[in-house]
């Protein structure tokens, strides 16, 4: 997909603020740290847009990405950062699951596993949470970068025993590795978008 523009649209902390805008959203989900802004920066291969940080639970809320001003990325805080209070864990879990209910223009989720580690118990539950809603998902292993192509393989079988009949594509943000994969899914789903 050729990118003509891309910018933040609205950082979101309270369900009330969501954009009322009926772009399609392409959701990009998974645990703290593990690369999601890195992904939406590198598919867009623009290096700053989404911000990144080595420091594990930077993202704090859900944040719309315009894209072509035609559909929106969406970059949500990660789970499972245990050093957060747990009052915030509770408010950020509220945030992120009442958007991902009850929001009709999402067309794909991509949930971000870390190819070193598979995936965790958490991303189990948004598995489980996932298939409970009926939405539609596909699982990127980033950080691929970090494996030899063996090991990328070994990990790609364990996440395919762990998610089967799901997509999984390795993915790197260094390399570009699985990036073109990861567009083709993106416009299927917005292909078969009623909006469009
Ligand atoms: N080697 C390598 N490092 C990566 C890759 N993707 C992300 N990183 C690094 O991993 C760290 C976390 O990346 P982010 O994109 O900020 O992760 P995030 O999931 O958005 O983090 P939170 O928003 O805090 O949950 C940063 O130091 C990135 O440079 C990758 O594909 N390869
Ligand atoms: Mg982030």
């Amino acid at each position: 997909m050729k990118i003509t523009s891309a910018r933040l649209e609205a950082s979101v902390y309270r369900l009330e603020d969501l954009p009322r805008e009926e772009k399609p959203e392409i959701v990009f989900l998974g645990r703290s740290n593990v690369g999601k802004s890195s992904v939406i920066n590198s598919l867009l291969r623009m290096r700053n847009l989404a911000r990144t940080s080595s420091t594990p639970g930077r993202t704090r809320g859900i944040y719309f990405y315009a894209i072509n001003e035609r559909f929106y990325f969406v970059d949500l805080p990660g789970y499972g950062y245990a050093e957060v209070p747990h009052a915030m864990r509770w408010a950020w879990r509220m945030l992120i699951e009442g958007y991902l209910a009850n929001r009709p223009q999402i067309r794909l989720s991509l949930l971000i596993v870390d190819a070193r580690h598979g995936p965790t118990p958490l991303d189990l539950q948004m598995r489980e949470w996932l298939d409970f809603h009926h939405r539609p998902y596909i699982v990127v292993l980033t950080k691929a970068d970090k494996l030899s192509a063996n090991e990328v393989r070994r990990s790609a079988e364990r996440a395919a025993r762990v998610f089967p009949e799901v997509t999984i594509i390795p993915y790197s943000a260094r390399t570009g590795l699985g990036r073109e994969e990861v567009w083709r899914a993106i416009e299927r789903a917005l292909a078969h978008s009623p909006s469009r």
